[in-house]
C-alpha cells in the first residue's frame, strides 16, 4: 500500500491522472480533488477520504462514523476510513480449496447462510462441541476489523473473549478478524461484505463462494434498523433520508447494484453458488439440497430437514437471545427494546406497510433501471 498524497498540504501529490484513468461509475462528487488524503490499495483501487458537505451530512446522521469514510475508485465503494488500514491484508488473504466464502451486500441473509453452511459442514449430527457459540466466532467476518476500529473496540473485546483459544495473543495491528480467519481450523466458512473486486482475484479459482442476494426493499429496511441498532453506526436520521442514502450509493459497502453487478455474471462459475434470500425463505429444503450438492456434503434428507429447522429464523433468534446479554454493549438499548434486535423479522416482503408510497416509488424507479441492465429479477413477497 503506498500513500500517493498526504493531508499536509505541502506534501500533496496530485492524483488527477491516476483517478481519471478509471471509469467513473459513481455519480457522487468528483474524486480528483487534490486536497484529500488519498491512498492506492493493493487491489488497484484508489481510496479518497470523503470531505466537505457530503462527509458533514453523513457524520451528522451516522454518529458512529467519526473516523470518516473513504470512497474507492473504480466502483465508488464507500467504506469506513479504517478500511484502508486493513484493505491490503484482506486483499492478500490466502484462500484454500476447502474454504467457503459467503459474500453479501449487508442484510441479505449472511448470518443465516453462515449458520446453514457451517452446520452442514461441521455439525450435521448436532454433536460439535463449539456449535453453541455465536456464529461470528465460528465463521469469521474477514473484513470486520474496520468496523471494530470505528468505536471503542467493543466488537473486538467481545469477539476476543469468544476466540481466545484460537487467537490467544492478538496483534492489534493485524486485526482480530484477520487473525481469526488465518487461524481457525479447516474447513473455514468465511463471511465478507466486500465485493469480488476487493478480494483476491483468484478467489473463485481457489475457494467456493456463495453469494446471497435480497430484494432492495427488504434490504433498505433491514439495514436502516441495523444502522440504528449498532452503536458502531448510530444512525439518527429518518427513514426518508436513509432511502436516499441507499439509492444515492451513500451507505457503507455500497453501491448495492455494483455489488450485484460483480457477482451476477459469475453465477455459472463451478465454484460459485448464487442464492436469493427469498428462495431460502420460500423453500429452505430446496435450497439446502442445492447447497448439499454444491458443497459436496452428501447429507441425507433427514439431516437436511433437521438443519433446516435448526437454522430457521425462530431457532436462530432463540439461540441468539441467550447471548444477547453479552452483546448489550454493542447495541442501542432503546432501539432494541422498541424495534427488535439483530433478528428483527426474518421475512420476505416485510417492507410492505413500512415504506411510504414516495419511498417505494423512488426505489422502484432506481430498481427498474438497474435490474433491467443487469438482467436480474427479485421477488418482493412470497
Ligand atoms: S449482516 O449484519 O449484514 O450480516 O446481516 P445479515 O445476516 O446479512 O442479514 C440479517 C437479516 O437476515 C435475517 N435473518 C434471517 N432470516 C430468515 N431466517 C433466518 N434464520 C435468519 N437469520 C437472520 C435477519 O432477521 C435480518 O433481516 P430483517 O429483515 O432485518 O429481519
Amino acid at each position: 500500500m503506498c500513500f500517493l498524497a498526504e493531508s499536509k498540504i505541502n506534501r500533496i501529490v496530485f492524483l488527477s491522472t491516476v483517478t481519471d484513468s478509471f471509469p467513473k461509475r459513481h455519480k457522487g462528487p468528483s474524486l480528483t480533488s487534490p486536497q484529500r488524503p488519498t491512498m492506492r490499495l493493493a487491489s488497484g483501487h484508489v481510496a479518497v477520504q470523503l470531505h466537505g458537505e457530503e462527509l458533514t451530512k453523513i457524520q451528522k446522521d451516522f454518529k458512529g462514523f467519526g473516523k470518516g469514510l473513504v470512497r474507492l475508485t473504480p466502483g465508488g465503494w464507500l467504506l469506513p476510513a479504517p478500511y484502508t488500514k486493513f484493505a491490503d491484508k484482506i486483499y492478500n488473504t490466502e484462500f484454500r480449496a476447502s474454504d467457503v466464502v459467503i459474500m453479501t451486500y449487508p442484510k441479505c441473509g449472511t448470518t443465516w447462510t453462515q449458520e446453514v453452511v457451517w452446520t452442514m459442514r461441521n455439525n450435521p449430527n448436532f454433536n460439535h462441541p463449539k456449535a453453541g457459540i455465536p456464529v461470528k466466532a465460528r465463521s469469521p467476518f474477514v473484513d470486520s476489523d474496520m468496523l471494530a476500529h470505528l468505536g471503542k473496540d467493543v466488537l473486538n473485546s467481545e469477539l476476543l473473549e469468544l476466540v481466545k483459544d484460537i487467537v490467544p495473543h492478538p496483534d492489534p495491528d493485524e486485526g482480530l478478524a484477520l487473525q481469526l480467519t488465518a487461524n481457525i481450523p479447516d474447513p473455514r466458512t468465511i463471511k465478507t461484505h466486500l465485493p469480488f473486486s476487493l478480494m483476491t482475484p483468484n478467489l473463485l479459482d481457489t475457494a467456493k463462494v456463495i453469494y446471497v442476494a435480497r430484494n432492495p426493499k427488504d434490504v433498505v429496511l433491514s439495514f436502516h434498523h441495523h444502522s440504528r441498532l449498532m452503536k458502531s453506526m448510530s444512525y439518527v436520521g429518518s427513514l426518508d433520508q436513509y432511502v436516499d442514502y441507499f439509492i444515492n450509493d451513500q451507505l457503507i459497502y455500497g453501491p448495492y447494484w455494483e455489488h450485484l453487478r460483480e457477482a451476477w455474471p459469475r453465477r455459472d462459475h463451478p465454484n460459485m453458488h448464487f442464492v436469493f434470500y427469498e428462495d431460502m425463505k420460500a423453500d429452505p429444503m430446496a435450497e439446502l439440497r442445492k447447497l448439499n450438492q454444491f458443497l459436496g456434503t452428501d447429507l441425507t434428507e433427514e439431516q437436511l430437514e433437521k438443519i433446516a429447522h435448526y437454522t430457521s429464523f425462530e431457532e436462530m433468534k432463540r439461540r441468539d437471545d441467550f447471548y444477547r446479554e453479552k452483546e448489550m454493549q454493542r447495541l442501542d438499548q432503546e432501539v432494541s427494546k422498541k424495534d427488535g434486535g439483530f433478528f428483527r423479522k426474518g421475512e420476505a416482503g416485510s417492507w410492505k406497510g413500512h415504506l411510504t408510497d414516495t419511498q417505494e416509488a423512488k426505489i422502484n424507479a432506481w430498481t427498474k433501471d438497474n435490474s433491467q441492465k443487469l438482467g436480474i429479477t427479485f421477488r418482493y413477497s412470497l
